[in-house]
């Protein structure tokens, strides 16, 4: 079975992160917008990608960048108005390109309406109930209800003032105590987000990532789980699987939905941001009466080694082919150090959540050699393909952030342990010589742009031949024109130790993971490479090249 045939636009979609708070300032006050993401769409039919999905834009406290909603069906006047959502979604489909936007689930902000009622409602009332309100432990309730620790550090619980001025109940929340966990065994939230969901596709919109997708549903007991909550999936720990995530029951959200967003026409589509291995529990959330696609985190934490890459490759075909879904690939994202660093550093370092000053820094050059290499074999392979905005730059992480300027609620609810994920948000350089590299017209800028930013803006790299932004629209040209996204992919012999390769459809795809110098066979006619070869017919260390099959 080949799950990447189709028309279905999505089995072979390459889909471009926007993170709004970064791409485009409008009006320059150093934080990006909707008119500003208008204003760019150009960029993405010349990249040549086939949609954008966009990082929340609506109402917010903004205490996790906008992963805290406070009203799922507005804009947040920081970003502009319904009107230039409207605006984008119509601008977006008069280019041929499909609009994702993010829905978030699991949690809402503690400035929704909801929340607030609650926390002046009382104990048991039907206001408390759309949250996870628990009554502490110990002799006065002043212990949390369980030792779950939260994502971002500290404890899972937060304990409220009731109305009466006494100390209270205590509410979940999985991410920042800002972001109260939502009861999803309610039925009155489940309404709500249908309504939500039927709010933007009539809008227009193409589908929705959804974040957190494997949290909504806590195992009943809310049993105590000591170890720490982030990564616990799958098969969890000690033959346990983790509580609060990837609870079975969550699949019976996801089949509501897909069935609302069947009755839509032109293939709106639902993608998993799930943090689930392995692949096979993960193929799940894509079962063809769930939702279309999930993010393939497998993929971007495997290591740059051939047997790492190969094993990730073939696991998650052989998983996705068995539910009948394309698999996606992806190597950056928002809340990861970007794989132009990330692959500069020892092969082996676990992925860091955040680097700064004082920090072991990443080999600059290894990192974009190797993530060019990583993205031209992420790119022939079948499937979808989630791009990071900035990635077509090789644009690094900004490493040497002043901790003052990081607002990743991670930084301080971990004691500062983990610097969090600021250097991978940081602003995008379009033109070397204005103000903020011309991410708006002023110098603004919500967090810190390096100085080194200019060599990586666009207008140094546009038409500037073996630059990072003409390898990928290079790349994503030809993956179109051979039809890759929907291609097979054959296993050759080659394999082993130190090469992966393969062919998918029209080329053969080989990188060289080793040491040692690769030597094409006589006559292999070279179609792309990662980085020019010195010596025709041989390819170096930590290169991709593609030859015609
Ligand atoms: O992320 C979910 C998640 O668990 C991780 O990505 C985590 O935030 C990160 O690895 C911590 O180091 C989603 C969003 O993508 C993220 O931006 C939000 O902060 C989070 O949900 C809460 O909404």
């Amino acid at each position: 079975m080949n799950t990447h045939k189709g028309s279905e636009w999505w089995r072979h979609a390459v889909i471009y992160q926007v993170y709004p708070r970064s791409w485009a300032d409008s009006d320059g006050d150093g934080l990006g917008d909707l008119p500003g993401i208008t204003g760019r769409l150009d960029h993405l039919v010349e990249l040549g990608v086939d949609a954008l999905w966009l990082s929340p834009f609506y109402p917010s406290p903004q205490a996790d960048a906008g992963y805290d909603v406070a009203d799922y069906r507005n804009v947040d006047p920081i970003f502009g108005q319904l009107e230039d959502a409207d605006k984008l979604i119509g601008e977006a489909h008069s280019r041929g390109l499909k609009l994702i936007v993010d829905l978030v689930p699991n949690h809402t902000s503690s400035a929704h309406a909801w929340f607030q009622e609650a926390l002046v409602a009382e104990k048991g009332s039907p206001a408390r109930n759309r949250y996870v309100f628990r009554d502490g432990k110990g002799a006065n309730g002043d212990e949390p209800p369980n030792d779950w620790s939260a994502v971002f550090g500290g404890s899972a619980w937060q304990r409220i003032t009731e109305p009466d001025g006494t100390p209270g109940q205590w509410y979940l929340h999985l991410f920042d105590p800002a972001q109260p966990d939502l009861n999803w065994d309610n039925p009155e939230i489940r309404a709500d987000f249908v309504t939500t969901l039927r709010f933007w596709l009539d809008r227009g919109v193409d589908g929705f990532r959804v974040d957190v997708a494997h949290g909504l549903i806590k195992q009943r007991d809310l049993a105590n789980w000591e170890y720490p909550i982030h990564g616990a999936t799958g098969d969890g720990v000690e033959g346990r699987r983790a509580p609060m995530w990837d609870q079975d029951e969550v699949h019976e959200v996801y089949r509501q939905w897909r069935a609302v967003l069947d009755e839509y026409e032109g293939e709106r589509i639902l993608v998993a941001e799930a943090w689930v291995q392995p692949a096979e529990r993960l193929a799940a959330y894509v079962r063809p009466d769930e939702m279309h696609q999930a993010f393939n985190f497998e993929y971007l934490e495997a290591h740059w080694t051939a047997p790492d890459q190969h094993s990730v490759i073939s696991r998650s075909l052989a998983a996705n082919d068995s539910v009948g879904a394309p698999t996606t690939w992806v190597l950056s994202n928002h809340d990861v150090l970007r794989h132009a660093s990330r692959l500069g550093l020892p092969v082996g370092t676990p992925r860091p959540d955040g680097i700064g000053i004082g920090d072991a820094q990443p080999d600059p050059v290894l990192g974009l050699r190797r993530g060019r290499a990583a993205t031209l074999l992420m790119l022939s392979l079948p499937g979808g393909a989630y791009l990071y905005q900035g990635e077509e730059l090789g644009l690094p992480e900004h490493m040497t952030m002043p901790d003052e300027a990081r607002q990743d609620p991670t930084w301080e609810r971990s004691s500062h342990e983990r610097r969090g994920r600021d250097g991978c948000r940081v602003p995008i350089p379009w033109e070397a010589d204005a103000p903020s590299y011309g991410f708006g017209p002023t110098d603004a800028s919500w967090l810190p742009q390096p100085r080194l930013w200019a060599e990586y803006a666009l207008d140094r790299q546009r038409g500037v031949a073996g630059s990072t932004y003409e390898l990928y629209r290079e790349t994503l040209r030809r993956r179109r024109e051979l039809g890759l996204g929907s291609g097979e992919l054959i296993w050759h012999d080659s394999t082993g130790n130190s090469v992966l390769s393969f062919t998918n459809g029209g080329v053969r795809v080989l990188t060289n993971f080793g040491p040692d110098e690769v030597t094409l066979p006589e006559g292999a006619e070279v179609v792309l490479t990662s980085h020019p070869l010195e010596t025709a017919g041989v390819v170096p260390s930590d290169v991709t090249v593609w030859l015609r099959a």
